[in-house]
């Protein structure tokens, strides 16, 4: 017989991690722990087991649209594949968007509802997207103070039955750009009979909708004689399809050939008179969207920590199973070092985007003061750009740790790498993100915030070697600080990648270092000092004081390379 390598398990996802495990114990009463718990366990078990096993079964699937029906009709079906068609109704009984509305345990409710999403997500080949866009419709209704629309659309975005539950697609990039909004060009005409009002309709072509399967969509069009530019644009609620069951004058063109998420029909389509709704007022479309861009970022950022976790978890049971120069991987020094490097990066990235998590808990409870609703506008795209370089470089790493077998379709391994491309692109890239960053940092207070909460942070710290840490994130968010009231405007736009990075380390490593102390106090857990000092080890500060800017416009002049 020839030899055969055992293949890599998944075991319970929710039992097997150390970090959320501990994390939670720290972070919600233990009345409210108790509560969820149940909940959390399900979950690990159906993500390390029935649902991880479909996954496998369901590769080569991917959703197909049929533009026509046998008889010339227009009928524009998208069919999602078996995996997401389960994943859908398990959302929903799960409470995926519904526990961050129910409020069940006050600002502990979005804690429940991501510690959900994450254990999810790695299994479900990132149905968290609609679930992501729908969160951030339901956010923005919610609050819009237009009661119709909330009243219809709200207790169906947030609705535990799957006979009734709605998702919303985000139909916001268009040809001209998915970064700069602002040129969108579909139109808004207000339809009058006899001076009659009789709504609004658009015209225009959507060049990348994640999820057109959606039951409804929010969406920016400029109304007619509108100025240019984001200002111009007006936000939408509009129904994909009319109480006649026909899509509501929408052409669906194709599905995008993608790297990753192949399983996400992101679609091209062209509204030819679509009925929508103004959400509200009729201009300043992008600033008025921007709360659900937050709330998808914030998915983003527990999406790309979720797929960390299981490519490690997947790497380490293989390095017990993989022998190789007389000895299994988990016992070869240089092995072990590279996936505590991505431990490490993992860890910080979990507790950066969960501090995020528990930010906007507080803030929908009504319970965050004006300091710490400058730390979630900070750190939201800071998690989110962040986690998404980290998933690509910790995914390529895993990738490598199975050798060849992890170049090879069928093992499951490619398909982590090539979804996690997509996390520092959708929502807004690193650059694109770095420049928010930039805008926060330097018009507002929250760089203040952020180091006085450094300072809380690093006070709760009393081990030597944590104690150095906290002391050198401080002096990287100073430097951070000192670096931004020096530099003139075209270095800070050229830095603001580097600044963004710094925050995002420092941050993290604040929270690994005080996470850490509480390990030690409560357990005589030393794991969390091990993961502090590694990720301190490898960089933090990742300001360039030597940055001339006219070495990189020399370099890349237009001219042969
Ligand atoms: C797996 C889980 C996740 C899955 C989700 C999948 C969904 C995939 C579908 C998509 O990819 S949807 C498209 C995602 N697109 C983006 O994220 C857009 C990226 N581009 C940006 O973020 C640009 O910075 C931006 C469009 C905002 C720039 O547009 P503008 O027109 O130049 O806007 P400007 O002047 O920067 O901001 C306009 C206003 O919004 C300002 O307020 P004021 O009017 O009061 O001055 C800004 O302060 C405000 N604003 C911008 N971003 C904000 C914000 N406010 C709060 N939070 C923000 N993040």
């Amino acid at each position: 017989m020839p030899f055969n390598q055992p293949p890599p398990q998944l075991g319970d996802q929710y039992q097997q991690d150390r970090v959320l495990r501990s994390y939670l114990r720290r972070a919600l009463p233990e009345s409210v722990l108790a509560a969820i718990e149940p909940e959390l366990e399900n979950m690990g078990r159906l993500a390390g087991g029935d649902l991880y096993h479909a996954q496998l079964a369901d590769r080569l699937n991917e959703p197909r649209h049929t533009p026509w029906d046998a008889w010339g009709n227009r009928v524009d079906l998208i069919e999602v594949t078996p995996l997401w068609k389960r994943a859908e109704p398990l959302a929903a009984q799960s409470g995926l968007v519904a526990a961050a509305y129910e409020r069940a345990h006050g600002r502990y409710s979005r804690i429940h509802q991501f510690a959900l999403v994450y254990l999810f997500t790695p299994s479900t080949d990132v149905y968290s997207c609609p679930l992501a866009m729908t969160d951030g419709a339901a956010r923005i209704l919610a609050a819009c103070g237009n009661r119709s629309l909330a009243e219809r659309a709200v207790p169906r975005l947030t609705d535990r039955n799957p006979d009734t539950f709605w998702t919303s697609g985000q139909w916001m990039t268009e040809s001209t750009g998915g970064s700069d909004v602002g040129l969108s060009e579909t139109v808004a005409t207000r339809v009058q009979e006899q001076g009659i009002e009789q709504g609004w309709r658009l015209y225009g072509r959507k060049w990348f909708t994640s999820a057109a399967t959606s039951q409804m969509a929010l969406t920016l069009a400029r109304p007619e004689g509108n100025r240019p530019g984001g200002k111009g644009l007006a936000l939408f609620y509009l129904e994909t399809r009319g109480a006649d069951g026909q899509l509501n004058n929408i052409t669906v063109h194709r599905l995008k050939d993608k790297l990753g998420t192949r399983k996400v029909p992101t679609s091209e389509l062209t509204l030819d008179g679509s009925l929508a709704e103004p959400v509200f007022g009729l201009d300043n479309g992008v600033r008025n969207i921007a709360p659900m861009l937050n709330i998808t970022r914030t998915w983003n950022a527990i999406s790309a920590v979720s797929y960390m976790r299981r490519g490690l978890a997947l790497a380490v049971d293989y390095a017990s199973r993989r022998v190789a120069f007389g000895a299994p991987l988990s016992q070869k020094a240089l092995h072990v070092e590279t996936l505590a490097g991505l431990q490490v990066e993992f860890e910080a990235g979990f507790h950066l985007v969960f501090a995020v998590v528990e930010l906007l808990g507080r803030e929908e409870a009504g319970e965050a003061d004006e300091p710490q609703l400058n730390l979630l506008r900070l750190l939201t795209p800071v998690a989110k750009l962040m986690t998404g370089k980290q998933s690509v470089a910790v995914l390529s790493e895993i990738t490598e740790t199975f050798g060849g077998a992890g170049y090879v379709e069928d093992t499951g391994i490619p398909q982590l790498l090539r979804d996690a491309q997509v996390f520092p692109i959708w929502e807004g890239t690193t650059n694109v993100l770095s420049l928010d960053v930039l805008r926060v940092v330097t018009s507002g207070s929250a760089l203040e915030a952020l180091e006085v909460e450094a300072e809380t942070l690093a006070s709760a710290v009393r081990d030597p070697e944590l104690v150095d840490c906290a002391r050198q994130a401080q002096q990287a968010l100073a430097h951070a600080a000192k670096w931004l009231s020096g530099a003139r405007a075209e270095l800070l736009e050229a830095g603001a990648r580097a600044i963004a990075m710094t925050i995002g380390r420092a941050t993290a490593l604040l929270l690994m270092a005080r996470h850490a102390q509480w390990l030690v106090d409560h357990d005589g857990d030393h794991s969390g000092c091990y993961a502090t000092l590694i990720f301190c080890r490898r960089g933090v500060d990742l300001i360039d004081e030597q940055l001339n800017h006219a070495h990189a416009r020399g370099l890349m002049e237009d001219r042969a390379q």
